[in-house]
């Protein structure tokens, strides 16, 4: 509906700037080459196109004084989320899913802001443990991972040097969080007090994984800007749809599913459900970007060995296998069969 061809725009966003651990930056490499994600795509007859963003190749580095309050590497975090948006933005153009692998959720300042470039009245669906809608005033950890959605939407306000390229046009009527459970005090309020649809993982009890994701879509359709300069697609009972940005934080699953990130929290999705997540999405044939961010494979190895007990027996619990799988789901349509 959306694109132009089964074509994969695979954007590496090796970043770690966001945040204080290392590791996350290996993020691309390991899925790219251990995962061999490319050649599994392809195998799927998806076209796919390597874009790798390498910050530490391209000369540029954290500084402890690139700061904006008590933000952490702005500057720094600004450069590569250009970068990203740029290819984000390209991939949209030229009709391309836009598949992008963190790296760091800050990654996703780039990515929502470039799909939002081409695709104006474009739904967000923001999987995660987290609410990552932080402003410059109510960040208690001046990590810009905790603070994404904050930017594109602009309640951050003007931030140097993101202002000299960010349009924050992100309507935060336009997001459906799927999966929180660690919230800030301040995060709760903006919320609240924009009325952000949210699904936390009470709701995903609750209701189901299935239903939960019927509602965030339908939303998403049903609440779609429909105008004239920018008109909404419609099914053929005349519905209204809109393009899907998939943002998914590993942290998102529960840490006996996806051990190596750097801020898991108990009580989490399970293997099942993130893969329902992406399965259904696919189905919906409204996706256009999708971001995997936050797998931290320097921690994955220490913190597997901790997490084997706990890892279900039916799922391989390495957060790489369960991307990929998640990932071959999303490029085909088709269920994976767990051994
Ligand atoms: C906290 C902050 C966060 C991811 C941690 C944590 C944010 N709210 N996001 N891990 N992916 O620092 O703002
Ligand atoms: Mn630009
Ligand atoms: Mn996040
Ligand atoms: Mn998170």
């Amino acid at each position: 509906r959306y694109l132009k061809s089964q074509s994969v725009a695979l954007i590496g966003a090796g970043f770690s700037g966001g945040q204080p651990k290392g590791g996350v930056d290996q993020g691309p490499t390991v899925l790219f080459n251990e995962g061999n994600l490319v050649s599994q795509i392809k195998e799927l007859e998806w076209e796919v196109e390597v874009e790798d963003h390498f910050p530490q190749m391209e000369h540029l580095k954290p500084n402890h004084e690139d700061t904006y309050g008590i933000l952490k590497n702005v500057e720094y975090t600004s450069k590569v989320t250009h970068r990203i948006h740029d290819s984000v933005k390209k991939a949209c153009e030229d009709g391309k899913l836009a598949l992008t692998i963190g790296g760091d959720h800050s990654i996703a300042i780039g990515t929502v802001s470039g799909s939002l470039a081409v695709h104006k009245n474009i739904g967000l669906i923001w999987v995660d443990a987290h609410g990552d809608i932080n402003t410059p005033e109510v960040t208690t950890s001046g990590n810009l991972h905790g603070c994404p959605v904050a930017f594109v939407s602009g309640l951050a306000g003007e931030v140097p040097p993101f202002n000299t390229w960010l349009k924050p046009e992100f309507d935060l009527s336009r997001i459906v969080y799927i999966g929180l459970r660690d919230l800030d005090g301040p995060e709760k309020k903006i919320i609240r007090d924009n009325n952000i649809k949210a699904f936390s993982m009470h709701e995903v009890d609750k209701w189901g994984i299935g239903r939960v994701v019927d509602a965030a879509v339908k939303y998403l359709y049903e609440t779609a800007p429909d105008t004239k300069e920018h008109p909404c697609e419609r099914d053929e009972d005349g519905n209204k749809l809109c393009p899907i940005h998939l943002s998914f934080d590993v942290d998102g699953l529960d840490p006996s599913v996806a051990p190596a990130t750097g801020t898991p929290v108990r009580g989490g999705l399970t293997f099942r459900e993130g893969h329902y997540i992406m399965e259904a999405l696919h189905q919906t044939g409204s996706l256009v970007a999708v971001d995997i961010t936050e797998v931290n494979p320097e921690l994955g190895t220490v913190m597997e060995r901790q997490t084997t007990i706990s890892a279900c027996s039916t799922v391989d619990p390495t957060p790489e296998k369960a991307l990929q799988d998640a990932l071959k789901s999303h490029a085909t349509g088709k269920v994976v069969v767990i051994a």
